[in-house]
């Protein structure tokens, strides 16, 4: 099923003349509007007339997140303060919370693109779904919740947290649908599990799953223990929050960009210039729709890249594969670049290794050392020690074959590593304290 048919499956050529024709009155307005574009597009030598073409994108200046945080709380608005209805905010790690604001259309907008994502992901409005989501200045909650209600399905605002509760909730309301993030659906299913509830008794049949990277083992694992689809989706909430992008659950093949409201763009990290086809990048987006808090080319850090082939759902929007990591979390062990979710791939397929993981890094002189702590399973666990060490062994020799790094492995107990309610925390960076 499609929800917007016209829209989602708009011939290409009819798309990106309806992305030109907002992207010039966007530039007109955050020009007008807002005093730190006028001065970037004045510094860039650039004026919203200059854009002709989509191509033309490239001489815009870029949005990083330091722009943000330079214009906290509400610097970056083009739109009085009284036409603002809602406030998200990330808190991000370091420094301050970038924030965002959406008038009532952008909440009306990002309602209908949850919508149609939750539909891409094999919903509708017969379906009952649990949002697990934190809910409250993170985008998830909320963002899903109104995707749910525009969508007509029933809606279980749940939020994160009290997982034992919810986990009977999931049974007793018999939802068919859960929101989360992916790591977090793993806590629920073995929470359930302790109090007698398997997924695989209860009506659920689809994970919407983002806000983290996860890779395709870990879908794997998922599908295959909780029975059911597990759809990839992307989105930030300096552009919007979840629902920027979704797999279809047709193919599961990369998420849909929702690019009648967004303009994407793979660059360079280094040389800020576009890479070539199909190349793999950090992904830039330009808000072509929103209101209250426009954003022009905003680098994103999350490292992927576009692929423009037909897809057998009937979209026309391109489809991004899974974000590698983002470009902040990506590690450099002695001169090799390395991400999580790569570890993780190699983890999930080695026998009696759980999908709770964590990398700590530390510095030994001048060298950067990785270590891989994973729980093992219970059967694992109990068997004699010497095969543990075997284990080990064996999973050092992968990474070190696969992905070039040396890292020390260290298979640890069930439950040892600290379950978060929303992302998980995969990297632990003792380097800097
Ligand atoms: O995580 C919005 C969201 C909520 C997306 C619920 C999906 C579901 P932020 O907290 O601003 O917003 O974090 C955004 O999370 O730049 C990516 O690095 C990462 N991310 C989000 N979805 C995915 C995904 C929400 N499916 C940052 N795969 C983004 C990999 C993801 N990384």
């Amino acid at each position: 099923m499609i929800f917007d048919m016209d829209i989602e499956t708009l011939p290409r050529e009819d798309l990106e003349a309806l992305q030109l024709k907002r992207l010039k009155t966007l530039c007109e307005r955050v020009y007008a509007n807002v005093a730190f574009y006028r001065r970037a597009f004045d510094e860039a030598g650039v004026k919203p007339a200059d854009i002709k073409s989509l191509a033309d994108v490239r001489y815009l200046p870029f949005t990083e997140k330091q722009d943000l945080r330079n214009h906290y709380p509400f610097g970056l608005f083009a739109v009085p303060k009284d036409n603002v209805v809602r406030i998200h905010a990330s808190s991000g790690t370091t420094g301050k919370a970038t924030v965002s604001g959406y008038t009532q259309r952008d909440v009306n907008n990002w309602a209908t693109m949850m919508a149609r994502s939750l539909t891409a992901a094999g919903a509708g409005r017969r379906d009952i779904i649990h949002v697990a989501y934190g809910y409250g200045l993170f985008t998830g909650g909320l963002g899903a919740h109104y995707g749910a209600e525009r969508l007509g399905a029933t809606t279980i605002p749940v939020s994160g947290g009290g997982t034992r509760r919810q986990a009977m909730l999931l049974r007793d309301f018999g939802a068919t649908v859960l929101c989360c993030t992916p790591s977090y659906s793993l806590v629920l299913y073995e929470t359930a599990l302790e109090a007698g509830i398997d997924f695989k008794d209860l009506p659920l049949r689809i994970g919407v799953f983002g806000a983290e990277p996860w890779s395709d083992e870990m879908r794997r694992d998922i599908e295959a223990k909780m029975g059911i689809k597990a759809i990839d989706i992307y989105g930030l909430s300096e552009i919007m929050g979840p629902g920027v992008g979704i797999e279809c659950v047709e193919a599961q093949h990369g998420a849909h960009l929702q690019e009648d409201h967004f303009l994407f763009e793979v660059i360079d990290p280094e040389t800020k210039e576009p890479v070539g086809p199909g190349e793999v990048g950090e992904l830039v987006i330009t808000t072509l729709t929103k209101e209250a808090q426009p954003l022009i080319r905003y680098r994103t850090r999350d490292v992927t890249r576009l692929e423009y082939t037909p897809c057998k759902c009937g979209r026309t929007f391109a489809r991004m594969v899974r974000v590698q990591g983002r470009s902040d979390d990506m590690l450099i062990i002695r001169g090799v670049n390395v991400f999580p979710s790569q570890i993780e791939s190699i983890l999930l397929e080695t026998e009696g290794l759980t999908p709770h993981y964590q990398l700590v890094v530390e510095r030994e002189g001048n060298l950067d050392t990785l270590t891989v702590q994973v729980e093992v399973d219970e059967k694992l666990f109990s068997d004699e020690i010497r095969k543990l060490q075997r284990l080990e062994g064996k999973i050092q020799k992968n990474i070190k074959e696969f992905l070039g790094v040396t890292a020390l492995v260290k298979l640890v107990e069930p439950r040892a590593i600290q379950r978060s309610e929303g992302k998980a925390k995969r990297i632990v960076d003792l380097r800097h304290v």
